[in-house]
C-alpha cells in the first residue's frame, strides 16, 4: 500500500464525532501496551503519528488516523487494564460495543495480542465476542521481534489454539520493530477495506511527511 499521506483526525469520544464520509474502517483492539500504536506507525512508515507510549490504559476515546483519501485506522481503548474504574471500564466496553455491532463504516477488526505471552482471559473472551457476532476479524500476533526465530512456531502455536483459530482464520505474526508481517496485513486490509492493490506499491518517503503527537 502506497500511502502519500496520514493524518490524526480525532479522539472520539461520542458518535456525532465519527467521521461522515463514510470511508472504510479498520479497528484496532487489544490490550494496553500490546503494540496498536506501533503498528499503525510502521503500516504508514511513520515514527510518531499514533502516539506511542509505556503509560498504558491512557487511550480513552476512539483516535482516528485518516489513510490517504482511502480508510481510517480507528485505535480503541485498550482493555483489561487494571487501574481504572469498574465505571470507566463499563462506560468504555458499552462505546466499544455500540460501534462494534452499529458502524456500518467497520470493515474488519485487527485483534492484537501479545506473542510473547498466552491470550489473557481478556484476549479470549475479546475473540470470543467478536465472532460470536460474526465481525469481519484479523489476529495479529505482535512483538515477534521478542521472540528467537527458533520459538516462534511454537509461540504461534498456543495463540492459536487458546483463540481456537481454524486453517482459513486471518492470522498475522507481526513486528513493529522490524517490519515482518506488513506487506501481508496491508494485503488483508485493503482487500477487506475494498480498495484496489493497483496503488499497493511503493514505500513513501517517510522524511518529508510531519509528525502529529496526540495525548490519548
Ligand atoms: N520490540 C518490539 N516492541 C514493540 C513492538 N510493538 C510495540 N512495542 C513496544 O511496546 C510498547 C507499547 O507499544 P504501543 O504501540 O504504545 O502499545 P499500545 O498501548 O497498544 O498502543 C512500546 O514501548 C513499544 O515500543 C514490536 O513489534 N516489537
Ligand atoms: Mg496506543
Amino acid at each position: 500500500m502506497k500511502v502519500n499521506q496520514s493524518e490524526f483526525i480525532i479522539s472520539a469520544v461520542r458518535p456525532e464525532q465519527y467521521p461522515e464520509d463514510g470511508l472504510p474502517e479498520i479497528a484496532l483492539a487489544g490490550r494496553s501496551n500490546v503494540g496498536k500504536s506501533s503498528l499503525i506507525n510502521r503500516l504508514i512508515n511513520r515514527k510518531n503519528l499514533a502516539r506511542t507510549s509505556s503509560t498504558p490504559g491512557k487511550t480513552q476515546q476512539l483516535n482516528y488516523y485518516k489513510i490517504n483519501q482511502d480508510l481510517y485506522f480507528v485505535d480503541f481503548p485498550g482493555y483489561g487494564y487494571a487501574k481504572v474504574s469498574k465505571e470507566q471500564r463499563f462506560a468504555w466496553g458499552k462505546m466499544m460495543e455500540k460501534y462494534l455491532l452499529e458502524r456500518k463504516e467497520l470493515k474488519l477488526v485487527m485483534q492484537m495480542v501479545d506473542m510473547r505471552h498466552e491470550p489473557s482471559k481478556d484476549d479470549m473472551m475479546m475473540n470470543e465476542w467478536l465472532r460470536h457476532h460474526g465481525l469481519p476479524l484479523v489476529v495479529v500476533a505482535t512483538k515477534m521481534d521478542k521472540i528467537p526465530k527458533t520459538r516462534r512456531a511454537k509461540h504461534i502455536k498456543v495463540i492459536k489454539e487458546a483463540l481456537d483459530l481454524r486453517p482459513g482464520d486471518l492470522f498475522v505474526p507481526f513486528s513493529s520493530e522490524e517490519g515482518l508481517g506488513k506487506e501481508e496485513l496491508w494485503e488483508i486490509i485493503t482487500r477487506h477495506a475494498g480498495i484496489g492493490q493497483a496503488v499497493a506499491e511503493e514505500e513513501p518517503d517517510a522524511e518529508n511527511q510531519e509528525d502529529h503527537e496526540i495525548n490519548g
